[in-house]
């Protein structure tokens, strides 16, 4: 059974746990849309078919899809990844998946965000999103577990968490008036611990330059563990991601997180600036209220958008020079897991990386 419930989970002693505590699964939407996706999402089907086969080495892979690609993602998937009809918009499950919450028992739960596709008319990224406003409770039916509707509209890219009552943020996104107008930073907070049993939010103020997000979290800073955590770095003081870097730097060193501890931050040096070509923007279907793709303009790179899975750490490359630093300080920070990079390029084009295209569900009591 699985039924939306009216209660909230920190009422009910539910919390959010950390990405890199054990999975149950991990979820993604597959691409098809021509307007955000190059080619008719062609690229973007291989390279998500190599993050779901990379995750898949760790922990049960499923993959929700529209009827009309129903049989081709059937023939590109490896079989033991399960394939699941699932309308959706875009194939963002981090932001419109829902975000599970599990208890002391080790029952499991979802939470159901309001979605707005990043902003709705006032600046959000495609018109409608009504099918995508729908997957969080399509996984919650399918997983058979119980779910509650938060009134907040809310991505899951937006936040991180340690799982012991800390989340990370920042001000650009979730203080947009985009999102909840009527709503001040300590009404955000306040829901932020009824829905996710967090007790500490710690703001950082943007995310990377020119992220379409308006920001998120995910893409600039994550917890590693509790108490640690990793930061998109670069020492170019000319180019626009240093001062928002060392802003985010010197906050969260000055941050003491839900208990009291200071935290610990690792620098990731980006990937040289990542530019769209003149052969990528002709790819893209020009479609009035979607993100035009246009050739030049730069793209949110980092390699902070990475995928906690059991056993692996998922990442993007982009045939840097900064991609084996990158790999060799994931390598360093989580010497228990197999760090997998796989080609990050065709996933930016779209206006995210692999973080965004991943929902992990955690290891729990259905
Ligand atoms: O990065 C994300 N979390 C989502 C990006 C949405 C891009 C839509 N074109």
């Amino acid at each position: 059974m699985s039924r939306p419930l009216t209660s909230t989970p920190k009422a009910d002693g539910f919390r959010m746990p950390g990405e890199f505590e054990s999975h149950g699964g991990c979820w993604m939407l597959w691409p098809e849309r021509p307007d955000n996706w190059r080619l008719g999402a062609k690229p973007a089907q291989h390279a998500f078919t190599a993050v779901a086969t990379a995750i898949a080495e760790g922990e049960p892979m499923t993959m929700g899809v529209s009827p009309a690609q129903y049989q081709n993602a059937l023939a590109m998937l490896p079989p033991h990844i399960r394939v699941v009809e699932m309308t959706h918009d875009d194939s963002w499950i981090r932001d419109c998946g829902p975000t599970f919450v599990i208890n002391g028992a080790g029952d499991l739960r979802a939470v159901d965000w309001e979605f707005n596709a990043w902003g709705g008319l006032d600046g959000g990224l495609y018109f409608p999103w009504d099918q995508d406003a729908l997957v969080a409770r399509k996984v919650a039916q399918m997983e058979r577990v119980d779910w509650y509707a938060a009134p907040l509209v809310l991505e899951g890219g937006s936040i991180h968490v340690d799982g012991e009552g800390t989340l990370l943020t920042t001000e650009e996104c979730l203080l947009n008036p985009n999102r909840n107008p009527l709503m001040t930073k300590a009404d955000i907070e306040e829901m932020l611990g009824d829905y996710l049993n967090i007790e500490k939010t710690i703001w950082l103020d943007k995310g990377v330059f020119n992220d379409e997000t308006s920001g998120h979290i995910d893409n600039i800073a994550c917890f590693i563990r509790p108490g640690v955590v990793a930061l998109t770095w670069t020492d170019d003081k000319s180019d626009p991601q240093y001062e928002i870097s060392k802003d985010a730097y010197e906050r969260l060193t000055a941050a003491t997180d839900a208990r009291g501890r200071k935290l610990e931050v690792h620098k990731i040096h980006q990937p040289t600036p990542v530019l769209i070509t003149r052969e990528e923007s002709e790819g893209v279907d020009v479609v009035q209220g979607s993100q035009p793709r246009t050739e030049g303009e730069r793209l949110a790179a980092s390699y902070i958008n990475f995928y906690i899975g059991n056993g692996v750490i998922v990442m993007a490359r982009f045939d840097d020079p900064q991609d084996e630093p990158a790999r060799q300080k994931l390598a360093e920070l989580f010497p228990d897991r197999k760090i997998i990079a796989v080609p990050g390029r065709e996933i930016l084009l779209g206006g995210g990386n692999i973080h965004c295209i991943t929902q992990q569900q955690p290891l729990g009591r259905k």
